[in-house]
């Protein structure tokens, strides 16, 4: 039965300034850091994508691919206010949603059938709906799992509506001739690694001894790989699940001025963070930086990671840029920080390089090492030399 809807909005952040600044419609536009501040694209328009700008590409060579380019700042909140609209119209044909980011999520149909008729009608009614009151245009695919549905979204990206029937031979027509780095945990490294041993499409894969393959990446790792090439995928809707973001901050009793004391504050937030995610088995897509200044007007910056992490280290650097590069502090005080983690996903579905580098391994086995020791001593057994200078006295806000 093909009951799964996997829904993700087309140039999303794009989508929203266009929406809030029609005259940004049609033109090339790029929401990020601006090109002059060592931010990176988030979002491109489709019509920026075409001179080669893409996420997550630093701005200023964003902008010498394309000097015509408009630029906006993103706009988290506006952007997950949009994003709640969406929501709304998927919880009229389900209460099995998972939201992976403030852009896509999966839905199971399979208990509205009944009610609503087939998914594929149900796919069709959001997509319009989720048009005629957002304003904002879906690509929507359905089919028998998440990771065919995945697919079938991305397949007639803008605007796209794809139907995959159920059964191995509607699922190898579409999985074979795509790239392996389709298949979920096939990273760039994996998919550089693949290239030189000559498998680029799935059904390169799929004509591999399975033996031999796992001999090279393990077996493990084989055979999710081979399962997810012949569309088997036995994850099921995690309701709300990723919705959630896993977040520390703290209003101080004083004002911090100095950017020392605030990075110190980030590190531990990071730290903690980080130690979190890994004890719900859980990595993220992107983080957020919230900064509250002494007349409480506040900000929030936000990036994404090229792999999920569970790292404080990536965390950490990933806040501490966005405060230098990113937060225009003048002088003012800061009476609030906080770290995000966002775009959550399960540790086990993260794109996680199969190859990937000794380096990042040895920081991980340090992870777990130190996840192992707090569990035995306390929290403050483990701690970054740094954090042992003296933090700031703070009121302690954790945040869910
Ligand atoms: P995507 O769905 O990957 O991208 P998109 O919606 O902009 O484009 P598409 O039409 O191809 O779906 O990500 C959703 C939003 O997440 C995107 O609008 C901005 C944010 N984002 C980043 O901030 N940095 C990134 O590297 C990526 C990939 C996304
Ligand atoms: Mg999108």
């Amino acid at each position: 039965m093909s009951s799964i809807i996997h829904i993700d909005l087309d140039q999303f952040y794009a989508a929203v300034e266009i929406l809030d600044f029609p005259e940004l419609k049609g033109k090339p536009l790029i929401v990020g850091g601006r090109p002059d501040s060592r931010g990176v694209v988030c979002t491109a328009s489709y019509e920026a994508r075409a001179f080669g700008v893409h996420s997550a590409m630093p701005s200023s060579q964003a902008a010498r691919l394309c000097p015509s380019a408009l630029w906006r700042v993103p706009r988290m909140d506006r952007y997950a206010e949009k994003s709640r609209e969406v929501v709304a119209v998927f919880e009229r044909y389900t209460d099995q949603i998972q939201t992976v980011s403030l852009d896509e999520a999966y839905l199971d149909v399979g208990g509205s059938l009944k009610l609503f008729g087939s998914a594929e009608s149900i796919g069709r009614r959001i997509k319009n709906e989720v048009f005629s009151e957002t304003g904002l245009v879906a690509s929507v695919g359905v089919a028998e799992n998440k990771f065919l549905a995945k697919v079938a979204s991305d397949l007639r990206k803008p605007n796209g509506f794809v139907v995959i029937p159920p059964g191995r031979d509607h699922a190898a027509a579409i999985l074979n001739p795509l790239p392996v780095s389709r298949l979920w945990g096939v990273g760039t490294k994996t998919g550089e690694r693949l290239t030189e041993l000559g498998i680029v499409k799935i059904s390169d894969l799929l004509a591999l001894d399975p033996e031999w393959l796992a001999r090279r990446i393990g077996l493990e790792s084989a055979s999710r790989l081979l399962s997810l090439a012949q569309g088997i995928d036995v994850g099921e809707v995690e309701v709300g699940g990723m919705s959630k973001t896993l977040g520390r901050e703290n209003t101080f009793a004083k004002d911090l001025f100095a950017l020392d004391a605030m990075e110190r504050e980030l590190l531990a937030f990071s730290d903690e963070v980080a130690s979190r995610l890994r004890s719900e088995h859980l990595k993220c897509g992107g983080v957020t930086l919230k900064v509250k200044f002494g007349d409480f007007t506040r900000i929030s910056r936000a990036l994404m990671f090229e792999e999920p992490t569970d790292l404080s280290e990536p965390l950490y650097h990933a806040a501490r840029t966005m405060l230098r590069d990113r937060v225009q502090l003048s002088g003012r005080g800061v009476r609030l920080l906080g770290v995000t983690a966002t775009h959550l996903v399960r540790a086990e579905n993260a794109e996680k390089s199969l190859f990937s580098d000794e380096d990042h391994q040895k920081k991980e086995r340090a992870a777990v090492a130190i996840d192992r020791l707090r569990g035995k001593f306390g929290d403050s057994a483990v701690t970054f030399g740094r954090l042992l200078e003296k933090r700031s006295e703070n009121t302690g806000t954790p945040s869910e």
